[in-house]
């Protein structure tokens, strides 16, 4: 540990700044990225808004959240020793596991001494002449650094629905990204679920199992496929250590970090017999196979993604008794993949159940929340509970939560204005020594995968500027565009862009956030690395070093 990381207001020596860094958030890309600046030796702050350490895993505590992916392929991959002493008890882990893993990290590294909670940042200013950047935080305080990391999400910023009436709702309502410390009973009660994304899908799965009456309100379905989890015993735990090196090594080579990688062939390229039983065999599997693992034009051909849909759409039919429900459940605007494709475990049988209603809430809106529950355009409800699983403004939602102001004291905002831009989603010119881990347009897929290197990045560049005596760092105009035409270049012929996503911008919560854009690098994750990994190997090329 370095022997600088007091968290004293004492200046640093020799440039009179508070801390030679400031990292915005103690999610995993925060707490990771505290351990590596503390290898560097630099004196480090992390402003956490939240109580605890998590970032995701922290917020996110409604009912049956779980990981999507392995969890074996999901944890920090730096430490051999903490994968030595780790066990995972499930293939997807929940909530809670995974906080209780993020605070191990945090406990193991004695990270908290560097970590500020309940201090949430409400603005950042660069200041040319002094090279530093003044932070403040919700309590009026700012504090000084040379460097400033944001670690705030990529999907991060819960969005509400702006029904009226929704402060007059006389019952218990949460979004399932604020979802409170104290458990949520659901016994008896009668509760409403508004929004069937990942989150909705995990949430609804687990209410139908206690609640009286659970109404679920669909706006648009989306493909949902089975997880298949299962305990992990401890020899399989063992066998499941014995591998790590494999397994990293794989999530490093696929497309999208994940154990799953796209099959060579092309969807027709077999006949009939041998497609359905490889899409039998993808939808029996664990995970995101039937996703991330399918035939490799699945997302670029509509006919090959017609007939993965079509198998889809027969599996819901078999699973869901009542055939008018079924065919609610089933997209009609949208194919198979084309949205991220929640994971579930018995979601459509619940709908099986007496106790469980499905809403179409575009043919019958809601109008309002009333002090009793829900009014749509032809019926009211009423209920104990409302749930809303309404989704996050991603990607720059975080971002936008916080006055940046950089070179000439530009926002980030105006600098936005016409959508979000970044060299290697780590940089944005203009905003100098300011590293953004998970930024607009980082590759995404297994999310700790991309932490990892976005961080390990972020600090060679930071080493690179200690051994030459660097003090200012700042994309180039040319880099960042470059970077930039690659991402739309790499967006083009995916039917996934011609869908309303988060991944397309399309979140009809966020007043002026209506243009459709390529909010994500949909491009590989191997490619992604490479193009970062040039810039480096070229001593740093597209980034002026100062
Ligand atoms: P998502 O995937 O953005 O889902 C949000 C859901 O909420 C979706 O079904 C929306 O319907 C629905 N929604 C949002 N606003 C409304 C309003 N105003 N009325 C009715 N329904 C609404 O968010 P999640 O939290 O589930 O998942 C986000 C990511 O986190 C996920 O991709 C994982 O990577 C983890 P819509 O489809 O827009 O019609």
């Amino acid at each position: 540990m370095s022997a600088v990381a007091q968290v004293d207001r004492q200046p640093v020596a020799a440039t009179g700044l508070d801390y030679d860094a400031i990292v915005i958030g103690a999610g995993m890309s925060g707490l990771y990225q505290l351990i590596k600046l503390r290898e560097l030796g630099l004196k480090t702050r992390v402003f956490e808004a939240g109580t605890g350490v998590g970032g995701t895993w922290y917020w996110n505590r409604y009912p049956g959240c779980r990981f999507d992916s392995e969890s074996y392929s999901y944890g920090f991959s730096f430490d051999k020793e903490l994968l030595k002493e780790w066990s995972w008890s499930e293939h997807f882990a929940s909530q809670p596991e995974t906080e209780r893993y993020l605070n191990l990290v945090a406990d193991k590294y004695d990270l908290r001494r560097d970590i500020q909670f309940r201090a949430r940042v409400v603005a950042a200013c660069w200041d040319e002449q002094g090279r530093r950047w003044t932070v403040e935080l919700e309590d009026g305080s700012s504090h000084t650094a040379r460097f400033l990391i944001t670690a705030i999400g990529a999907l991060s910023a819960p969005t509400m629905p702006n029904f009226p009436g929704m402060a007059d709702f006389k019952g218990q309502s949460f979004h399932t990204g604020m979802w409170p410390k104290q458990p949520v009973d659901f016994a008896g009660k009668c509760v409403a679920v508004i929004g069937t994304g990942a989150s909705g899908v995990q949430t609804i799965q687990e209410v139908a199992k206690t609640a009286a009456k659970l109404v679920v309100f669909q706006r648009t379905p989306n493909w949902c496929a089975p997880l298949h989890n299962a305990k992990i015993p401890p020899q399989e735990m063992d066998e499941i250590r014995a591998r790590y090196d494999e397994i990293f090594k794989r999530c490093e080579e696929t497309f999208s970090c994940f154990l799953h990688t796209p099959d060579p062939r092309n969807t027709f390229d077999v006949s009939a017999e041998e497609r359905e039983a490889f899409l039998e065999k993808l939808y029996g599997e664990r995970g995101f196979g039937i996703w991330v693992g399918n035939f490799k034009d699945l997302l670029t051909s509509r006919a090959a993604n017609e007939e993965v849909s079509r198998f889809v759409a027969n599996k819901i039919r078999q699973r869901v008794k009542d055939p008018k429900v079924a065919e609610m459940l089933i997209p009609k605007n949208h194919g198979f993949g084309t949205r991220r494709v929640p994971l579930e475990t018995k979601y459509y049988e619940c709908y099986n159940q007496p106790n469980v209603t499905l809403v179409d809430s575009k043919a019958t809106p809601i109008e309002r929340i009333t002090p009793s529950g829900i009014r749509t355009s032809d019926a009211e409800y009423e209920f104990d509970i409302i749930i809303y699983a309404t989704g996050f403004d991603a990607l720059r939602g975080a971002f936008d939560r916080i006055d940046f102001h950089g070179k000439d004291g530009v926002t980030l905002k105006e600098t936005w204005k016409d959508g979000a831009t970044s060299l290697v989603g780590m940089m944005q010119d203009g905003f100098p020594n300011m590293f953004m881990l998970l930024g607009p347009h980082t590759a995404l897929g297994n999310i700790p995968r991309s932490i990892e290197f976005n961080v390990d990045w972020v600090t060679d560049l930071l080493r690179h500027a200690q051994r030459t005596g660097t003090t200012r760092i700042e994309a180039t105009e040319e880099a960042r565009a470059k970077w930039m035409e690659h991402v739309m270049e790499a967006a083009k012929g995916l039917l996934s862009m011609e869908v309303d996503s988060w991944m397309t911008g399309i979140n009809i919560n966020v007043a002026g956030k209506q243009t459709r854009i390529v909010a994500r690098y949909t491009g590989s994750a191997p490619t992604y690395r490479a193009w970062a990994n040039d810039i480096a190997a070229r001593g740093y090329e597209g980034v002026t070093l100062g």
